[in-house]
């Protein structure tokens, strides 16, 4: 392609040849169940006609194709990328070899003169950049927000309008662990949303979980240095199951509401899809009266919240570490995209920010929903997988800082440091202080600031008066009043310089109570087993102890259960205890759900006809996965899983449409798997997906020969356990139970 053709007839070009290679790549590609690499099927021979560079698949998006100073620029997003038929150096060059690095002669030394050598080496040298020191593994997708113009009398923020459509980019994460670490580990998950608004760049700077383990940021690295692997070890990744935790939440007691969430099935989310997300710190809204109120921010997910059971999460940390980034893309790529709704919890904006005895400058405390329903404002729906991880997801920089008119701060000491902090840590892991220049970080409003010159500068100013006030260049840039933002004018009173918490800060034990008391009874044993497992991890008794004296404080029969578990004495508890009032909203159990995205295992046989049960599971928004002896196709249907490679994990709920006898590779010396103890006629294989559906409360459906599976295993009839004749039928009433996520009711719990 002629790169002196003007862009609109490049284009247009481009535009033509992605047409036809997506008519082409429509063709190849062979099903709808997510997943394939990209965007066209490949050939087994090596390709030998030059093309350009393929399409995005239709389910990516990308950064828009803003200039450094956010104004539209109109080409196609993928041509920031690359273009053209052939390999080229980063100066345009083109290339006749990529294979053979420039010697004197074909078995003499290198020559220091291979410009293109050096150029690719010295580019991978310096691929990896610094990883986030918190937050470091993570997912995004771009997205779209709407707002419901609810919140039209209590802040002037323009994307909250009716109807008025904002562009997002989110990206959640895991706290702990390192960029390569496993997704399911127990852990806070981040939840940052970037909302381009006219306005100027928003961020929403979240977590899962609604309170923090510190009240002031100064504490922050104490904290993470707790929670991160031992200094001397490395060891362990990804874990708060370890003394040093335990060591600093024990001790600083303030720590403990957040520990619990932590502990609780909120550590260890089914899907980004099915979290919660919070603003955690309170917020001032201000309208356009300079009228103000307080608020806090909640994501609530259409899907509801979900979790996994620890057996599985820890299952999926070896075989499926991205789990989590694979849900979000293949529900993305699959059309079931994830929605939230955004909302508050408003409250009068009084001088001593308190609401019924709540300090709302504490973000150690929640406010139940019950005091202070949350109320919808918006609604954000994503809709594309990034096409390039690294320039995205990786490259994303949020701030607290990044506010709209409307929103403002408020001194949360805990929100006053993140304000400092998330600025300067971009400037060594961006390279410098021009990070916001990188696509993804473009505001789509107009940019003229007069920051000028650093590393990797972008933007090409012109002008030589980039200072206030000037002449030189017409006056520009002018401050205005029109549309800008203005510091709220809260009164600081007149005080002493202390390093102090207000006395109200100092409660730190009774919402640990009332998160405990709200929880339902299942919750509160998977409570119960997670601190007796994390504990039980740690190798000093002192801390344990120490801990245990925590649990006294909350409740006697945590405290009593986890006690007997470990194997040592429950102390008597140290403080009065305090009267809570349950909040049914922090309990995940007892609703029903749409099943969007989830994924469903069909185990088949060679004969077997699963077409029209397949068909009704996409139809249902789910994703059917044919689990089958061997690869390739069976009755003309693709097969996601073999026996061999398939594991329970990874469904949400389990059809059986045959009895499969033992496969040939079901042999105990190839695949450990086929070492499970399997009934007579049966692949051992799939006794044991059986199984493990079974004790992970999933729920099972048979119909036909699969019905003989559930007898073999013992659980025909069985709460949550479906068969029949009809293959629709058993479907329909799977789809329902799933609506509960989980089948409970299987094991009878032993606390209230
Ligand atoms: Fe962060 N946090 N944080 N944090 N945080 C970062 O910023 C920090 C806190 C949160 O996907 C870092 O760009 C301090 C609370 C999320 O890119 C860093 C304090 C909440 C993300 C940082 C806090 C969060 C971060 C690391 C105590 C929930 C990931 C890389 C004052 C409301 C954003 C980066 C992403 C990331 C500092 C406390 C959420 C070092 C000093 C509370 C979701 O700047």
């Amino acid at each position: 392609m002629d790169p002196s053709k003007p862009v609109k007839a490049v284009k247009n070009a481009v535009e033509d040849v992605v047409e036809n290679v997506a008519e082409k790549a429509a063709e190849l590609l062979p099903s709808e169940v997510p997943g394939s690499p990209g965007s066209a099927a490949p050939s087994v021979e090596r390709p030998t006609t030059p093309v350009e560079p393929l399409p995005p698949k239709t389910s990516q998006g990308a950064p828009d194709t803003r200039s450094a100073t956010g104004a539209q620029l109109g080409c196609p997003a993928h041509l920031l990328g690359q273009q053209g038929e052939y390999l080229t150096t980063a100066q345009g060059l083109r290339l006749r070899d990529t294979d053979h690095s420039l010697k004197a002669g074909d078995r003499g030394p290198v020559l220091l003169q291979d410009h293109h050598l050096r150029e690719k080496i010295t580019h991978f040298d310096h691929e990896r950049i610094p990883e986030r020191v918190v937050h470091a593994r993570g997912a995004g997708a771009h997205g779209v927000f709407e707002g419901y113009g609810t919140a039209g009398e209590l802040t002037m923020a323009g994307f909250l309008a009716e109807g008025k459509q904002t562009p997002v980019f989110v990206r959640f994460s895991t706290v702990l662990g390192s960029r390569g670490s496993a997704d399911t580990v127990r852990d806070t998950r981040g939840f940052a949303t970037k909302f381009y608004t006219d306005e100027g760049t928003f961020d929403l700077v979240g977590n899962n979980m609604p309170v923090f383990f510190i009240q002031d940021g100064i504490k922050f690295p104490d904290i993470i240095h707790a929670g991160k692997p031992h200094p001397d070890t490395e060891i362990p990744q990804a874990q708060s199951a370890h003394d040093t935790f335990w060591d600093f939440v024990s001790l600083h007691t303030e720590a403990q509401h957040h520990t619990m969430w932590n502990m609780s099935d909120r550590g260890i989310p089914r899907s980004y899809r099915m979290m919660e997300g919070f603003g955690v710190h309170t917020f001032r809204f201000v309208n356009a009266a300079g009228e103000t109120v307080l608020v806090k921010f909640h994501w609530k997910p259409v899907l509801g919240v979900h979790s996994l059971v620890w057996e599985e999460a820890q299952m999926i940390s070896g075989m499926d570490p991205d789990f989590h980034r694979r849900d979000l893309y293949n529900a993305i790529e699959s059309g079931a995209h994830p929605q939230w709704e955004l909302g508050v919890q408003v409250f009068p904006d009084t001088p001593d920010q308190m609401f019924e005895g709540i300090d709302l400058l504490d973000p150690t405390k929640i406010v139940p929903e019950e005091a202070a329903p949350v109320q919808a404002i918006g609604r954000m729906t994503l809709t594309h997988n990034p096409r390039n991880f690294f320039a995205e997801t990786e490259q994303v920089a949020f701030h607290l800082g990044n506010l709209v008119p409307g929103i403002d701060v408020t001194n949360d000491p805990l929100l006053q440091v993140r304000l400092f902090s998330y600025v300067d840590t971009q400037l060594t892991r961006l390279g410098g202080p021009n990070f916001s220049q990188i696509p993804i970080n473009r505001p789509h409003a107009p940019v003229n600031d007069m920051l000028r010159d650093g590393f990797h500068q972008d933007a090409v100013h012109a002008g030589v008066a980039p200072y206030q006030p000037n002449s030189l260049d017409g006056g520009n840039p002018f401050p205005t009043e029109d549309g800008s933002f203005v510091d709220t004018p809260v009164v600081v009173s007149e005080a002493r310089k202390v390093r102090a918490n207000p006395v109200s800060f100092e409660d730190h034990f009774s919402q640990v109570t009332l998160f405990w008391q709200s929880m339902s009874a299942v919750e509160k044993e998977h409570i119960i087993r997670a601190y007796t497992f994390e504990l039980g991890k740690c190798f000093h008794e002192a801390i344990k102890q120490r801990q245990l004296q925590c649990l006294a404080n909350i409740d006697p029969v945590l405290c009593q259960e986890v006690a007997t578990g470990l194997g040592m004495p429950a102390p008597a508890p140290t403080l009065e205890t305090v009267a809570v009032e349950p909040s049914p909203a922090l309990s995940q159990v007892g609703q029903v759900w749409p099943g969007d995205g989830r994924m469903v295992g069909i185990v088949m046989d060679d004969n077997d006809d699963v077409a029209a049960v397949r068909d009704a599971i996409f139809a249902a928004g789910m994703v059917p996965n044919i689990i089958a002896a061997h690869g390739g196709k069976v009755a003309g249907l693709p097969v996601q899983r073999t026996f061999a490679t398939a594991r329970s994990v990874e469904f949400d709920a389990l059809l059986l449409a045959g009895c499969p006898a033992p496969a040939p590779d079901a042999l105990p010396n190839r695949d450990a798997k086929a070492g499970a103890d399997a009934a007579p006629g049966l692949d051992p294989r799939v006794q044991l997906l059986v199984e493990e559906c079974w004790r992970h409360a999933k729920v099972i459906g048979a119909w036909g020969a699969g019905q003989q599976v559930l007898d073999l295993a013992g659980i025909t009839g069985a709460p949550g356990v479906v068969g029949g004749d009809d293959a629709t039928a058993v479907l329909a009433q799977v789809q329902e139970l799933m609506g509960n996520h989980r089948v409970w009711e299987r094991f009878p719990v032993s606390v209230t």
